[in-house]
């Protein structure tokens, strides 16, 4: 990959060296203390429920695309082959949604979102995301959130295709963060220069969302 690393002085090769200054997101996994691996309010779940609007939106494989767009320099459209094409990588992560459940030691195929961010180069303005779904979900998060080593743009879990209900093809999962911001189906990551909030966030749910934090609403 050395042929397509960004220019020395790209916004995101600045976003390493400062998270690597604040000693976040250094290693494969964001590292916590099996003590304080429990977001506090949790509870242990075994089984994965299923939690969306209601709208499962079939989506096959010929005819989905990402779109990556908005405050960058090179905006791209993906297809399956081109999403394929990208490093794969698989990772072991928990989920934590804020309706107080949480799973451990999922693991997940896909695509880093550093990968994607490093294809489309996001401008110095940028700050934030807003991800786009095909049911209309759409959740913001903020660059470095999105950013963070052990985030991925997911289309396999435990070894099989992500099922529809889980929100196959692809799937965000940004597990330092509480569940709602994994985008399900999703179709579009607009690179923003100022955080604004999403479905959930306009409706009172927290702007960032830090499960250890309890960022469940706002206010909070
Ligand atoms: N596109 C889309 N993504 C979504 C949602 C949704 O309704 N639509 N719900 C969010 C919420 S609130 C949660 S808790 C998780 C649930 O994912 P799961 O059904 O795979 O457990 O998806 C998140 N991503
Ligand atoms: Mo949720």
């Amino acid at each position: 990959m050395a042929d397509d690393l960004p220019p020395e002085d790209s916004k995101l090769t600045r976003s390493k060296r400062a998270w690597a200054e604040q000693g976040k997101f250094l290693t494969g996994r964001v590292s916590r203390a099996e003590a304080e691996r429990l977001p506090p309010g949790q509870h242990l779940v075994k089984d994965w429920p299923v939690l969306d609007l209601g709208r499962q939106p079939e989506v096959a494989l010929d005819r989905w695309r990402l779109q990556v767009d908005g405050m960058v320099e090179r905006p791209v459209m993906l297809d399956w082959a081109g999403f394929q094409a990208l490093e794969q990588v698989d990772r072991v992560s928990d989920i934590h949604c804020v309706t107080t459940w949480s799973r451990y030691d999922n693991r997940w195929r896909g695509v880093a979102t550093r990968a994607v961010l490093d294809l489309v180069q996001p401008r110095d303005e940028a700050v934030a995301v807003m991800l786009h779904s095909y049911d209309g979900y759409t959740t913001n998060l903020l660059l470095a959130d999105f950013a963070a080593e052990d985030a991925l743009l997911v289309h396999q879990w435990e070894g099989k295709p992500l099922t529809r209900s889980h929100g196959g093809p692809v799937r965000a999962m940004v597990p330092h963060l509480y569940f709602w911001k994994s985008a399900k189906w999703i179709s579009r990551i607009e690179v923003i220069g100022r955080d604004r909030p999403g479905f959930w966030e306009a409706s009172g749910y927290h702007l960032r969302g830090d499960p250890w934090a309890e960022e469940r609403y706002s206010g909070d």
